[in-house]
């Protein structure tokens, strides 16, 4: 295994000690939710203890603070993605509130009669409904983008299928119910060249290795604090400022106005315009903490290590009689979908968590995908750099043991 220290890593994690069932907790639910270190947890409630305010509204002590620690916490935000500007980057409650902004802002102003929204048939469904929605709203068409059998987008497809009508490309960095991870620099290359924006649902990638939405050259890119070590309520639509600009607001209300009058409002600049009422200011400044914590590792070993440990992970399972694979792609991170034969996912996910192993069992919020490889649900592990090769073989050893179960 690469040079990773992951014995010191968990002693950051508060949580990763505790015993589960009587069995110590294996955390295999990465993909769901991931845990907090305890530096994150120091910075929030610092805020909470110290400097607990309103923000951008006061010209007292507290809320200078506080505004002080959150506008930080953007330009945190700002470098880890590597936006040009911080004011491209707007919080949000997480990812769907970040596609359900682009969606209704961008398209209510940019989408109608006639038009296509490209959507890719992994996605999540907080990256199909919201174009759905705006779809019929303005009498516009969602098309999807095909995969094949291992999990792949089909990019020829793909290519076929962008047209002068297609006004945006809606598609997930890496799948939550697959583990693939997209080419999205070259999917968003060929969008461009028909003048089309694409929006990177980055939910699934941001917690796994480097990103950089400037060398990717995304239009739109959304994730969630609380996938990436910070807590919820935390999450970050970025935008491109010509974009952002020539957008409606999505909210309305305190905080994202210039001047209000019974005869007219106008709005505030970005990143304001989108941020309307108060926010999640202790989870935004988390984030920020977040941000430093991961910045203090060395990201790309950290990257390497959990695709050694998927690469295990896979092995072992692929090994266990009767134990189906979902989701073989060339290109893969954190993720591991699978089925056993005859068994129902519910039961190895409740099955495994009296062994103290939490998994996720379910569709995912994907169920698109489920139909494609008709299966009602699947049992998925997904990890982070904080999980163990031994953590894998328990996992590994419990399945051998659901199967004895039902056997
Ligand atoms: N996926 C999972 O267990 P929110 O709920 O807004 O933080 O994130 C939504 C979301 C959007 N896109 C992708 C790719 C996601 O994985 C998720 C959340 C969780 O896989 C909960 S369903």
């Amino acid at each position: 295994m690469s040079n990773w220290d992951v014995e010191k890593i968990r002693k950051d994690f508060p949580v990763l000690s505790q015993s589960v069932n009587g069995k110590p907790l294996v955390y295999l639910d990465n993909g769901a939710s991931s845990q907090v270190p305890q530096s994150v947890i120091d910075r929030t409630s610092k805020y909470l203890s110290e400097e607990h305010s309103n923000i951008h509204r006061g010209v007292h002590y507290l809320s200078q603070h506080a505004t002080n620690a959150y506008e930080a916490a953007r330009e945190k935000v700002k470098r880890f993605i590597n936006a040009k500007e911080a004011k491209e980057c707007i919080f949000v409650r997480g990812c769907t509130e970040g596609v359900n902004l682009v969606a209704y802002s961008y398209g209510r102003k940019f989408i109608g009669e006639g038009d296509e929204i490209l959507v890719s048939q992994m996605e999540h469904h907080s990256n199909i409904i919201p174009w759905q929605v705006v779809a019929e709203e303005v009498g516009a068409r969602v098309v999807m983008i095909p995969m094949n059998e291992r999990g792949e987008l089909i990019i020829d497809e793909y290519e076929n299928l962008l047209n002068e009508r297609t006004k945006m490309v809606a598609i997930s960095h890496v799948s939550n119910s697959l583990g693939t991870v997209n080419p999205v620099k070259q999917i968003i290359a060929t969008a461009h060249k028909f003048g089309v924006p694409v929006l990177v649902d980055a939910a699934q990638s941001v917690p796994h290795f480097p990103v950089d939405v400037q060398d990717l050259d995304a239009d739109f890119f959304v994730f969630s604090g609380h996938k990436m070590f910070a807590p919820t309520g935390s999450g970050v639509m970025y935008g491109k400022r010509e974009w952002l600009e020539r957008m409606p607001p999505y909210q309305t209300g305190g905080g994202m106005i210039r001047n209000v009058s019974f005869e007219g409002t106008t709005f505030a600049p970005i990143p304001d315009k989108f941020e309307a009422g108060t926010p999640a200011i202790a989870a935004g400044i988390g984030l920020g903490a977040a941000i430093d914590y991961i910045n203090a590792l060395d990201f790309n070993a950290a990257a390497a290590y959990e695709h050694e440990l998927l690469d295990y992970a896979t092995e072992r399972l692929a090994d266990i009689p009767g134990v189906k694979i979902v989701g073989t792609a060339a290109n893969k991170a954190s993720v591991l979908s699978f089925t056993i034969e005859g068994i129902h996912p519910h039961d190895i996910g409740t099955i495994l968590d009296q062994q103290g192993i939490a998994i996720r069992a379910g569709h995912h919020c994907a169920q698109p995908v489920m139909q494609f490889f008709d299966v009602p649900a699947t049992a998925r592990a997904s990890f982070a750099f904080y999980n163990t090769r031994e953590e894998v073989d328990k996992l590994a050893d419990a399945i051998q043991k659901v199967i004895e179960v039902f056997a």
